[in-house]
């Protein structure tokens, strides 16, 4: 797009200014066409120093996500083959389900800056405000209908690692769905699907992830549970930058869970934080008591009870108690 070639130019020489003749000429358009792209660049928060004699300079960049750079040479073969990216939405989960329906391809990415009704399981949920990441890949894995549930275990296993190779901090997968560093939750999956008894038609996997966001937008309830790689790195984390290495990281896995989901059970059990421990896992109206011993071949949670049988459990939030 023209004007995401104006922006680029623009980005790359930061430093002076470049004039709308100059600019008009590369792009092959008239200094009308380019003034009316610059406004449409202040639009979206960019704010743009404009010098009758000497031309434009951007003096400011909106703490958004920028899209072209996520796009730009993306280096993934499926996730990211289209990216929607959009200043609010009510849930990018039920948008990306939306356009799953009519047709989006495997690997399109739906993001947004903010949800006004952002989902987590079980209708809880995702308080989500500017500053963090919210979102959701359509996918279309050619794999029986059971081996859906570890799509939730493969994105947990992108998350974690995504966030150890960029950030070097201690992420964690608690079980089914919860990145967890020291003790806190950073970000959390929803994986929803649309399926018939023996296909799968698509899934949708929602991530949220706290970044940069104000710890205090959220409720003291909820805030004690929660942190932010803000907080966890003592610094800003590049929102732009920390979306792209997590598409690459999600391409590699997905790739992995389509050909070969052990390996991607493998990389679970190295990375999780809830086997060996003792734990409650309540859902359905019920709690069950015992260790959490593994994962099976369908991502249910082995639990090993005090009676000495075990259950593979599904489904449910997890406690873990003392050791
Ligand atoms: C989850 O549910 O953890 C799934 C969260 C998925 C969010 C993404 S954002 C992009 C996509 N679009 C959506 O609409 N959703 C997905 P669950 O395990 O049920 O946890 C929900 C609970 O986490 C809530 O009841 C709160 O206690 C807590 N919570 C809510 N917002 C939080 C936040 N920003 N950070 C940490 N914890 C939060």
């Amino acid at each position: 797009m023209l004007k995401d070639d104006i922006l680029q130019i623009l980005m790359r020489s930061r430093a002076g200014y470049i004039s709308g003749a100059d600019l008009a000429r590369t792009m092959g358009v008239s200094r009308t066409a380019v003034w009316k792209h610059i406004r449409a660049l202040e639009s979206e928060g960019y704010r743009i120093t404009a010098v009758p004699s000497k031309g434009y300079r951007i003096a400011e960049v909106p703490d958004t996500i920028l899209v072209s750079e996520v796009a730009q040479g993306l280096p993934t073969r499926t996730i990211g083959r289209e990216i929607r990216s959009y200043p609010e939405l009510a849930s990018t989960n039920t948008l990306a389900m939306e356009l799953a329906q009519k047709g989006a391809v495997d690997g399109a990415v739906v993001i947004s800056e903010t949800q006004s009704s952002g989902r987590g399981r079980l209708g809880r949920s995702w308080l989500s405000p500017r500053g963090n990441l919210y979102l959701s890949a359509v996918l279309r894995p050619a794999v029986p209908t059971h081996k859906a549930p570890l799509i939730t275990l493969m994105g947990a296993v992108a998350v974690a690692s995504s966030i150890r190779k960029q950030l070097g901090l201690p992420a964690g997968i608690k079980w089914p769905n919860d990145i967890m560093i020291s003790g806190k939750k950073v970000s959390g999956l929803l994986t929803e699907m649309s399926a018939e008894p023996d296909r799968i038609r698509h899934i949708v996997l929602g991530i949220g992830v706290n970044v940069n966001m104000d710890l205090k937008k959220l409720p003291p309830a909820v805030r004690t549970l929660s942190t932010t790689l803000a907080v966890e790195a003592g610094r800003t984390v590049d929102r732009t930058r920390f979306l792209r290495d997590l598409l690459i990281e999600l391409d590699h896995w997905y790739a992995c869970f389509v050909n070969r989901e052990t390996d991607v059970l493998r990389a679970w059990e190295t990375l999780n934080v809830t086997l060996g421990r003792r734990v409650a896992v309540s859902g359905a109206g019920t709690t069950l008591e015992g260790a959490a011993s593994g994962i099976d071949a369908e991502g249910r949670l082995v639990l090993l009870l005090d009676d000495g049988t075990s259950r593979h459990v599904a489904a449910g939030d997890v406690t873990m108690l003392k050791r």
